[in-house]
């Protein structure tokens, strides 16, 4: 198992804006959970994040899953955002070249680089694409995620493919803050890792997400944070699910990091 710095000593090191007062968070709130609420309709989303808010440190959204989207939903979710102290991830996963991302970022009907703190992109189009998510994301203090491992059965984000976009983000780290991962992929503590696929015990659904505990991923696998959506918003008790994940995976950090 790997050892860590502890939030608070990463905060002073990091350069990006958006990672120092994410590590903040995670420090003040005690919270290394990540919810992904990956519900329809506006209300249920805002509902959730309501409850939920107080145990975590970001929120993720898929905003194209949701079928009453409307400008007023997003004022909503950054009220929230204020009110429980929480980025909003995106988890747009952008995958073309840079010139057409650029216009994914930050036209349409979801305009992602006016209200979207993080968001992320896959590395198969090569350094182009963070350059177009850049050009419009930056000027905004918006970071970005490379996707360098996926959770799913078979996925082909393995091997020379997750080193070749360490090397992507170490080239571009004025924009990408880190990766989504299933375990550390670098020492440089400049990069916050992010894993999805978590339960709190282990098995997969029957599409080929496959899960992990929080003591596996923060623990033994070096992650930083944990991105837990049906764990959170199928329990009978989101806001009580999503405390015992925020419990899980602080004191799994605790235990493995240094102070
Ligand atoms: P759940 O905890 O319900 O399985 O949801 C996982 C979330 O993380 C989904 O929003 C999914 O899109 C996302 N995700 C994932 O599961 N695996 C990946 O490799 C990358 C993801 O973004």
């Amino acid at each position: 198992s790997k050892k860590s710095l502890r939030y608070h000593e990463r905060a002073e090191i990091v350069a990006h804006p958006l990672s120092k007062q994410l590590l903040k968070i995670m420090d003040s709130k005690q919270t290394n959970l990540a919810f992904s609420v990956d519900v329809t309709k506006c209300q249920q989303v805002l509902e959730l994040v309501d409850k939920v808010g107080p145990h975590v440190c970001i929120v993720k959204t898929h905003v194209d899953i949701i079928e009453d989207f409307n400008d007023d939903f997003i004022t909503a979710l950054q009220k929230l955002a204020d009110k429980h102290n929480f980025l909003i991830f995106e988890d747009r996963k952008f995958a073309d070249i840079g010139n057409t991302v650029k216009h994914q970022y930050s036209s349409g009907v979801y305009k992602i680089n006016q209200w979207a703190h993080i968001t992320n992109a896959h590395s198969v189009p090569g350094d182009g694409v963070v350059q177009g998510l850049k050009d419009v994301g930056l000027p905004k203090n918006r970071g970005c995620l490379l996707i360098a491992e996926m959770s799913s059965t078979g996925n082909l984000a393995t091997g020379e493919y997750t080193k070749a976009t360490v090397k992507m983000a170490e080239e571009q780290a004025d924009f990408v803050i880190g990766f989504i991962c299933t375990s550390r992929l670098t020492d440089d503590p400049r990069f916050l890792h992010m894993t999805p696929g978590v339960q709190l015990s282990a098995g997969g659904d029957s599409l080929g997400q496959q899960y992990l505990t929080p003591n596996i991923v923060i623990g033994d696998r070096g992650s930083d944070i944990i991105i837990v959506g049906r764990g959170i918003y199928k329990a009978d008790d989101p806001s009580n699910a999503a405390k015992l994940f925020k419990e899980a995976g602080y004191e799994a950090y605790l235990k493995q990091s240094v102070d």
